[in-house]
């Protein structure tokens, strides 16, 4: 069964003027579902032809001789779990019990805030910065590339895109003013408390 390139969970204009539809359609129309099409060509014939998805993820990583299958397996999860990260009206401060994790983890909104935005401008290249959950703790992490916390045993909360596909229409080359906008304005911090495990 081929993989298909999710839709969107909102409408390609929603985010504006945040996110654009031109970006959207880059993004989604063309780098998302490029990764999806070179994972099926892939398949056929493979090892991981009847794998989901994220078995795929787990059963390549780290072996550099199946690194086609992990990039586009990855970047594929990468991005769909990416665009629910946001919402339109998202961002600022959460409440409820995540923030209540987030001020035991990280000593506060503010705090985590300045350690995502940290992660993300300072991730060399390209890559993403996550909010995961390892065992039990909470974590800020970068990823290069298409590397995510799924291949290394943590539960990914949130993420931002920081390849420069992601915000270059909008932003150019001022990621830090795209991973502020993302925070004050994008995200969904519904989303985020819905991936906490029990
Ligand atoms: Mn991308």
């Amino acid at each position: 069964m081929p993989f298909e390139l999710p839709p969107l969970p909102y409408a390609d204009t929603a985010l504006e003027p945040y996110y654009s539809a031109k970006t959207f359609g880059f993004h989604h129309g063309k780098h998302h579902k490029a990764y999806v099409d070179n994972l099926n060509k892939l398949l056929p014939g493979s090892a991981y032809e009847s794998l989901a998805l994220e078995e795929i993820i787990r059963a390549t990583a780290g072996d550099a001789s199946k690194a086609g299958f992990f990039n586009n397996a990855a970047q594929v999860w990468n991005h769909t779990f990416f665009w629910h990260c946001m919402t339109p009206n998202g961002g600022g401060r959460p409440g409820g019990a995540l923030a209540a994790r987030l001020d035991a983890a990280f000593g506060g909104y503010e705090k985590f805030a300045e350690q995502f935005k940290a992660a993300a401008v300072g991730c060399f290249g390209s890559g993403w910065a996550w909010l995961v959950l390892e065992r039990d703790e909470l974590k800020v992490i970068s990823t290069p590339n298409a590397e995510t916390p799924l291949a290394q045993g943590q539960v990914a909360l949130l993420t931002v895109d920081v390849w420069e596909h992601a915000y270059y229409l909008d932003y150019q080359n001022r990621r830090p003013d795209f991973v502020q906008t993302f925070l004050d304005h994008l995200v969904n911090w519904d989303f985020v408390a819905r991936n906490l495990p029990g």
